[in-house]
């Protein structure tokens, strides 16, 4: 394999486009004939973490796994790419420990919770604001943003930029480190 693993942490609130960053970056990777492994925290609930709820210690906990497993996918060389809340600060330096060295790289989707309510794709502001959600983040659950992220992807490049766009941002980030 020509390329050397790390995981790619996204974060960000429900609706913020963290799947639709993840989707196009493994598409720009793949058309470099990079390989790529997207974890998703919506998907991984399915099965891996299909015991877990969204209270804030489940919430670590489905952290700390897709941690395990991205670092277990990046030993093998391969670029992963974790999309999933991770609200707490704690949880995600408690990844990025794992993986020292450079090789965990976190991408902020810094939109605001407005834009995200507002995009609502799924429905699930709406179900929270009604109160049938309980404990949804950014309605009455807390979000802790970044304060080091390597990459922020801000609501005016969002605005202004197809996911494949965005996606050649970290892409090039990638690039000058040399992965
Ligand atoms: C936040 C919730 C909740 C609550 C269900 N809070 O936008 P989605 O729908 O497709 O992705 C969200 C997903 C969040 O799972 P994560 O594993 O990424 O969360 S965490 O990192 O905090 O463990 C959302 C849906 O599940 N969802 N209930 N209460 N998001």
């Amino acid at each position: 394999l020509n390329q050397k693993g790390c995981v790619i942490w996204i974060t960000g609130l429900s609706g913020s486009g963290k799947s639709t960053l993840a989707c196009a970056l493994s598409h720009a990777l793949h058309a470099r004939g990079k390989l790529s492994y997207i974890l998703d925290g919506d998907n991984c609930r399915r099965g891996l973490n299909s015991d877990l709820s969204f209270k804030a210690e489940d919430r670590a906990e489905n952290i700390r796994r897709i941690g395990e497993v991205a670092k277990l996918f990046a030993d093998s060389g391969v670029i992963c790419i974790a999309s999933l809340i991770s609200p707490y600060r704690k949880d995600r330096d408690a990844c990025r420990a794992l993986l020292p060295g450079g090789d965990f790289i976190e991408v902020y989707m810094d939109v605001s919770l407005q834009l995200c309510e507002t995009r609502d794709p799924k429905g699930l502001y709406k179900l929270a604001r009604a109160g049938k959600i309980k404990g949804f983040t950014g309605v009455d659950d807390p979000y802790e943003p970044p304060l080091n992220s390597e990459i922020v992807l801000s609501q005016r490049e969002k605005m202004c930029d197809s996911p494949s766009a965005l996606a050649e941002i970290v892409i090039s980030y990638l690039e000058r480190k040399g992965y």
